[in-house]
């Protein structure tokens, strides 16, 4: 306890405790986990992330994958990955993202990653050519993630 009471030994405490706050905010950049399911769906179809934050995708069930069809940079979209396996992608630039699974796009297996609350490149979205059931299921996910970008 004395050592604690001396003032350099505190203020060192205290610094030593700063750092490691640091170092922990910088560990627990967000990550979102989300999987294929038996429904051919994804288990989370809306979802909020930071800038800097993590997506992955878990092979729970077979026969599906992740493409990216739209997001605020359209020449560099993230990679599409193969079947069945595991995917993970970093979201660096703000604004909303389109993708779905190759085999299963038309019947509506699709999701969307909304990234820094940003939704300026939303109407450009919208306007991408769909099956008429993926665009029915792009319309109800679109004002999911307008209601929770407020
Ligand atoms: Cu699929």
């Amino acid at each position: 306890m004395r050592l604690l009471l001396n003032p350099l030994a505190s203020l060192l405490a205290l610094f030593m405790l700063l750092i490691l706050l640091i170092i922990s905010k910088a560990a627990s950049a967000e990550t979102v986990q989300i999987e294929f399911t038996r429904f051919d769906t994804f288990s989370i179809e809306v979802v909020h992330i930071d800038v800097g934050g993590t997506v992955e995708w878990l092979p729970k069930n077979a026969g599906h994958n992740v493409e990216f069809i739209a997001g605020p940079k359209m020449n560099t979209l993230p990679k599409k990955s193969k079947m069945d396996v595991f995917h993970s992608v970093v979201f660096k630039t703000p604004g909303i993202y389109l993708y779905g699974c190759t085999p299963h796009l038309n019947m509506g297996m699709l999701g969307l990653i909304v990234v820094g609350n940003d939704l300026h490149n939303l109407e450009k979205l919208r306007n991408v050519k769909l099956s008429r059931i993926a665009k029915s299921v792009l319309e109800d996910l679109t004002k999911i993630s307008k209601l929770h970008s407020k």
